[in-house]
């Protein structure tokens, strides 16, 4: 299978978080794709390839466009301010229900464009999140292609992003991106799954209302942890999307057994909606050693997500998301891909 690498990832670096009052160093690290592409490259899964630049139109199918200049223009506009370090939200919107005006300051503007403080900007942090969105539409345009499976190595991740927010390390919905471009491409039906740690809440909220794209998400229970304010059962789409939102959550603690049924539940699922093509939310901090997270996936429990996923006998494209224990990253995202080609 394809993979796609955009070098410009490693142009988003030296980032800190600001974690509940602390400053720590930051977890979303370059290193995280350079070791999935060793894997990849390592077990001769197929060649890893720069994607074609496809522009921004794509892009601006799912994001509105003036969020998009917004990420084009903050870093400039910052540094304008003299400021030389990552631009970073202060101020948010408490209830994001009421009519608010886009503020003139670009300080104004960060918590306007933001869901939390996960996201900086740097220098090369568009050059990377437009890298990552165009690794995913090369995965789509596999599928249209004729392939069966493709691998897209995104970094910066996706899943978080809504159409006009940043936030959980996320800036460009990739995987929307690329459900979009399927739709685009004549496909009628497309699912995502996604098997983040994290409820994939961008995802589900850019496809909230509607009807052709199927959104299945196992994650851990927002009562316990990020994004908190989504990711529950309850919440199944509304209008033409009601009936296509599931979502399981699950308890901190939760082993390789009991995702597997939680997953087994969510393909049937997918299944029984009838897509031409599928799209994975491939994160892997699910992993016992992941530092932010909570449950217990052993390394050789990625394999049989992988088995079970290919078992819907569908076109998919796996993108990269989540999983910050950089020594077992590679393997267990490459583990997913492993377990997909031996069942197929
Ligand atoms: C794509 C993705 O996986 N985004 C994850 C966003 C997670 N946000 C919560 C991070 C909280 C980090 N706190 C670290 C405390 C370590 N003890
Ligand atoms: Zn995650």
């Amino acid at each position: 299978m394809n993979a796609w690498f955009s070098e410009a990832h490693r142009l988003h670096t030296g980032l800190k978080e600001f974690s509940y009052g602390q400053w720590l160093d930051g977890f979303e690290l370059p290193v995280r794709a350079e070791a999935v592409r060793e894997r990849f490259l390592a077990l001769q899964l197929g060649p890893v390839q720069a994607p074609p630049d496809r522009g921004l139109a794509p892009l601006a199918r799912v994001h509105a466009a003036d969020y998009l200049d917004f990420l084009q223009q903050a870093w400039p506009r910052w540094t304008a301010l003299g400021r030389r370090h990552p631009a970073l939200p202060m101020i948010w919107r408490a209830d994001a229900q009421l009519p608010h005006q886009l503020p003139r300051h670009i300080d104004g503007q960060l918590g306007f464009y933001s869901q939390d403080a996960e996201c900086s900007l740097v220098e090369g942090t568009w050059a990377a999140v437009y890298g990552s969105a165009q690794c995913a539409l090369a995965a789509a345009a596999d599928l249209l292609a004729g392939q069966r499976c493709s691998f897209a190595i995104c970094r910066p991740p996706g899943h978080h992003a809504t159409a006009r927010a940043m936030g959980g390390f996320c800036y460009l919905n990739n995987v929307a991106i690329a459900a979009q471009s399927l739709r685009d491409h004549g496909l009628q039906r497309v699912a995502v799954v996604d098997v983040d740690y994290h409820h994939g809440n961008g995802t589900q909220s850019i496809f909230w209302s509607r009807g052709d794209v199927f959104f299945a998400s196992l994650h851990a229970d927002p009562h316990d942890d990020y994004p908190f304010f989504s990711g529950h059962a309850s919440e199944t789409g509304i209008g033409e999307g009601l009936g296509r939102n599931l979502n399981l959550p699950l308890p901190p603690g939760t082993d390789g057994a009991q995702y597997l049924a939680a997953l087994d539940r969510a393909l049937q699922a997918v299944a029984a909606f009838g897509p031409q093509a599928l799209l994975v939310s491939l994160g892997v901090d699910t992993f016992e050693r992941d530092p932010i997270s909570a449950f217990k996936l052993r390394s050789d429990d990625y394999p049989q997500i992988g088995r079970r996923l290919a078992a819907l006998g569908l076109p998919t494209a796996y993108v990269f998301e989540g999983g910050y224990a950089t020594e077992e990253v590679g393997a267990n995202t490459v583990g997913v891909l492993q377990g997909h080609l031996a069942a197929g």
